[in-house]
């Protein structure tokens, strides 16, 4: 039985700033939800950023809306399940309604000594870890931060990209580490259709994929210039559901998808589009929000999926922070392992906890 929800914030430094198409951040603010039940207790990180700008949704927003209106639907013997049935009402907000999904689901999972990653349905005990690299000051600041990175041992490179900072770093990245090396890169939405022309200068560089190079509800952009170049279009912004998910596929706005459980409203969405996305050969693979341990640990119970064919962006605990939230994450081969104790596997530790500040309580009436 569901007893409280509490939500928990904090603040951490990252290691470096991440500079995207957007923004740069040199910190992450945090919030998690806690689920506090009879036997057990469930956490969840909210992926919202500080401002609006990889999407809408924002953390101060998180708050509100997780206060106002998801909590109050919630009964004691709410479920993960019946939760996401309950809210289907309100509209949009999937970064809050994930928060508090994946904080009942790890709850509800730890009272039945399920790891998330058996729930889920995964086969895979380690996931191969790529790394997402922010725009640099310089060439040779790039070519220095992939080296370090390869020398770490991460088997994929994500370049973040945009307008008169694409070409020449991916040519230079290529150039320096080879044809061998899986490169993709992102714009986080920076381009319009009408650059199709020069986006298709990077047909000559074998990418594994460019990541949403136009604004997310731009699809029939995308569809352009899907025909136009040979890159293969992968989606990031514009899924945010299962229904999204197929109307790009079948408009063929897209070839590949990445999924992030907190762009579309929770574990439960994003494995439908696993499904459909392995019914129709379109390969997934799952995207980063700088999550502290407690995302990135259900991250990778999703990422031991077998329709995650391409690394993704689930990075070690170091790459982000000096000192992780939880137990850290740490590169095996260029793998990370897959936590396989009950629900999403791990705990913040008492002693960084300490440095958050619990911002509500709320109780939940009992039948
Ligand atoms: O968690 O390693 C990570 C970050 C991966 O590049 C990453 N995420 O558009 O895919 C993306 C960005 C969104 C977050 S930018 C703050
Ligand atoms: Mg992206």
């Amino acid at each position: 039985m569901l007893r409280s929800i509490e939500l928990w914030r904090g603040g951490i430094d990252l290691v470096s700033p991440f500079r995207t198409s957007f923004g740069t951040d040199t910190s992450r603010e945090l919030l998690y939800v806690h689920a506090v039940g009879d036997n057990n207790s469930g956490w969840a990180e909210c992926v919202a950023g500080t401002e609006p700008n990889y999407s809408a949704e924002y953390l101060q927003n998180c708050i509100e809306v997780i206060s106002r209106f998801l909590v109050p639907v919630l009964r004691a013997e709410s479920t993960a399940k019946s939760f996401v049935a309950d809210v289907a009402p309100i509209r949009g907000n999937f970064m809050s309604k994930a928060c508090v999904e994946t904080a009942l689901l790890d709850l509800q999972l730890r009272d039945q000594n399920i790891s998330l990653a058996k729930f889920l349905g995964a086969t895979r005990t380690l996931v191969p870890s790529g790394v997402s690299v922010g725009i640099q000051n310089s060439l040779d600041d790039l070519v220095r931060v992939v080296g370090q990175y390869l020398s770490q041992g991460y088997v994929r490179v994500k370049l973040k990209i945009e307008p008169g900072s694409d070409i020449e770093l991916v040519r230079t990245v290529r150039k320096e580490f080879g044809e061998e090396l899986m490169l993709q890169v992102d714009a986080n939405a920076a381009y319009k259709v009408s650059d199709a022309k020069h986006l298709k200068k990077l047909d000559d560089f074998n990418l594994l994929l460019i990541e949403q190079p136009l604004p997310e509800d731009d699809l029939a952009g995308h569809v352009e210039l899907a025909k136009k170049i040979q890159t293969p279009v992968c989606l990031d912004e514009s899924i945010t559901s299962l229904e999204t998910a197929r109307g790009a596929i079948d408009l063929k706005a897209c070839s590949i998808i990445n999924i992030k459980p907190g762009r579309v409203g929770g574990y439960l969405e994003a494995k439908k589009i696993h499904d459909l996305c392995l019914s129709r050969d379109v390969p997934v693979w799952c995207g980063g929000m700088l999550e502290t341990g407690v995302g990135r640990a259900a991250n990778l119970a999703l990422a031991a999926l077998p329709g995650f064919t391409l690394p993704g962006d689930i990075s070690a605990s170091n790459r982000y922070f000096t000192r992780d939230i939880t137990p850290p994450f740490e590169l095996v081969n260029g793998h990370i392992r897959v936590p396989d104790k009950p629900g999403i596997g791990v705990d913040p530790l008492p002693e960084m906890l300490a440095g958050f500040k619990k911002i509500a309580s709320f109780e939940i009436a009992q039948n």
